[in-house]
């Protein structure tokens, strides 16, 4: 038997059965408090039908932070310039249209910086993949 499941039955799944949501815009945050590298933490969150959080305005850069300081770790974001250096998009390969760089971000510190993690304040570092890092997922 197939089941279709609508957006909203999606959301409450989600909601139900991760240890922490939030709920902010249309999106819904999810985290269950672990880290992994950028590789992993992206696998994470599509294998479970989301994409590594990719705050697109301030409201969602707040939800996110607002998890990252339950946690007291600094996420990742899925924004990345993995493809084309100093080009930052989102996981589906668009041109980033909200940002929040930190002072002098991104610098791609010693050439190795294609992701891109949130401090503490909220704003952006561009930083080495291979860091562990929160995962936090969209829905
Ligand atoms: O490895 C360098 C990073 O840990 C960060 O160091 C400093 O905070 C700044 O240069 C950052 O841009 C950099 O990502
Ligand atoms: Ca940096």
């Amino acid at each position: 038997m197939v089941y279709e499941v609508g957006k909203m039955d999606y959301r409450q799944t989600a909601l139900t059965f991760y240890k922490e949501a939030t709920a902010a815009g249309d999106k819904i945050f999810v985290s269950k408090g672990e880290q992994a590298t950028y590789n992993d933490a992206k696998l994470a969150c599509t294998n479970a039908g989301g994409q590594l959080a990719s705050p697109q305005n301030a409201e969602e850069n707040k939800a996110v932070l607002d998890f990252s300081k339950m946690y007291k770790v600094f996420p990742y974001l899925g924004i990345n310039d993995l493809v084309n250096e100093g080009s930052f998009r989102y996981p589906n390969g668009e041109m980033i249209r909200y940002s929040n760089w930190s002072d002098k971000e991104p610098n791609n510190d010693k050439g190795v910086e294609d992701c891109v993690e949130m401090y503490d304040n909220g704003k952006w570092n561009d930083k080495n993949c291979n860091e562990k890092r929160l995962i936090i997922c969209e829905f």
